[in-house]
Formats: C-alpha cells, structure tokens, sequence
C-alpha cells in the first residue's frame, strides 16, 4: 500500500513550507552548525562523471543540517502531529517505509526512503560532507575504511558479502559519525536529495552521497566518494534514496 506521490508530495510541501521539520529537529538538537568558507568542490579526477569536475572554488554560508537522514521516527512524527487533517483526510493509506508489505514499528531508527524531495544545496551537501578537510575523497579522507559506511561489497547484483555487516539499508546511527563535524551516513546507506538541479534534457535534481547498492571501487554501480553524484526526477522515489533536513543559520 502506497500514497500516490502526488499526496505524498503536498503533504512534504505543506509540512516543509511551514518549517515545522527544522524546527522539530532542532529543538532535539539533532542539527550540526556548518561554519561558512571558500573552498574547492569537485574533483579532478579522471573519472568524474555527473559534473564532479572540474574542481571550481565555491564560497558557501555558514548553515545548520541534520546529523542523520531523516527517520522513519521522525517522519512519523511529523505525519501524526503536524500534516493537516484535511490533508491527511485525503490519504486512505498509509506510507510504507520500505515499500509495500514492510513495517515501520522495527524500522524506526532506518533513514525514510521511497519519498521524493529535494532540501540542501549540492554545495552545501559537499562541504558538510568534507567535514573541514579539502580534496579528500571520503569525509574521513582519502583512506577506505569498511566500517564507517554502508555499501556494496562483492558482485553485483547476485551476491552482496556485507563485509560492512548490512546488506540494504542500515540504521542511520550504524556507523560512527563520518567526520569531524558530527554528521551520520553522508556516504553511502541512502542517496540523500539535494536543491540542485541537474542538468540534462528533464527536469532532474541532484543526489548525493551514494547508496548500499554502490560499491568503492566502481565495480558495480557508482563509485562511491565525497563528490559523486547522479540526478533524478522529483517524483522518483526508491528504496535507496532519502533526504536530511539543512537550515539557514539564524
Ligand atoms: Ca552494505
Ligand atoms: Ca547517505
């Protein structure tokens, strides 16, 4: 059972424009304070794809951004609390958090995936990502560790080792923090939403971070590092694909 993306869609617009979600989140301090700066996004690399490259100098204002992606906890939150009742009169079903026939009740701590929208910046994404160190490939640096993300490991798509201990989604707080910002599951888990557009002949917006179904190397999927990237429709939705809530700073 699913909402029609549509209803699903105005509930987010009705729920975002009135910045109930910031506000929620912020009052259990689960957003991270991003200082400002100048600095190089991108990479250089040869095998950048989806505008990674060129590296360009960005400057990009201070803003806050949640820790985590946003929950199925959290998000249930909001549904109950502050969607509308004439909004919520329209619905006859109820969201799924991993499609149909999957329960919410032990997925609370799981990122909300199968929405479509879009919130921070592609810029602000990366520079959040990168934690206060420049022209490293993993918001850590430019080491792999296993255990600091969820992705795929052996092939593609029959036979996932799960070397990192999950395969599909994980918990949001799997992991330790991914940099020294404090920021959970930037890399991997779920592509996250960003404002950005992306280019191409269709409307698209730009996702960040990757997901458990890419892989270090490239060999399956994307290659999953600090600026990749792929754009989607606004009105996709699968279950690799979340989002986090950022906020201009007051
Ligand atoms: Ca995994
Ligand atoms: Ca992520």
């Amino acid at each position: 059972t699913t909402v029609p993306s549509s209803t699903f869609n105005s509930i987010l617009s009705t729920v975002f424009a009135s910045s109930i979600f910031s506000n929620v989140a912020a009052a259990e301090d689960e957003m991270i304070e991003v200082p400002g700066g100048t600095w190089l996004m991108g990479t250089s690399a040869a095998d950048g794809r989806d505008g990674e490259s060129p590296v360009r100098q960005v400057k990009v204002e201070s803003f806050q951004m949640d820790k985590y992606p946003v929950t199925n906890e959290d998000f249930s939150f909001v549904f109950e609390d502050f969607v509308p009742e004439v909004t919520r009169s329209k619905i006859t079903e109820r969201i799924e958090p991993a499609g149909p026939a999957s329960g919410i009740k032990e997925r609370m701590d799981f990122p909300v995936v199968h929405v479509s929208w879009t919130d921070a910046l592609k810029e602000e994404w990366e520079w959040a990502a990168r934690g206060g160190l420049e022209g490293r490939t993993y918001p850590w640096g430019n080491k792999f560790k296993g255990k600091r993300a969820n992705l795929w490991q052996g092939s593609f798509p029959e036979n996932d080792t799960a070397e990192d201990g999950f395969h599909g989604v994980s918990p949001v707080s799997a992991f330790p923090a991914q940099n020294s910002y404090g920021l959970y599951d930037m890399l991997g888990n779920t592509w996250e939403w960003t404002s950005t557009p992306f280019r191409g002949s269709q409307k698209m917006f730009v996702l960040r971070g990757a997901s458990f179904i890419d892989t270090v190397d490239g060999s399956a999927n994307h290659k999953a590092g600090i600026t990749t990237r792929m754009g989607n429709t606004p009105d996709s939705a699968s279950d690799n694909l979340s989002f986090r809530c950022a906020a201009s700073t007051l």
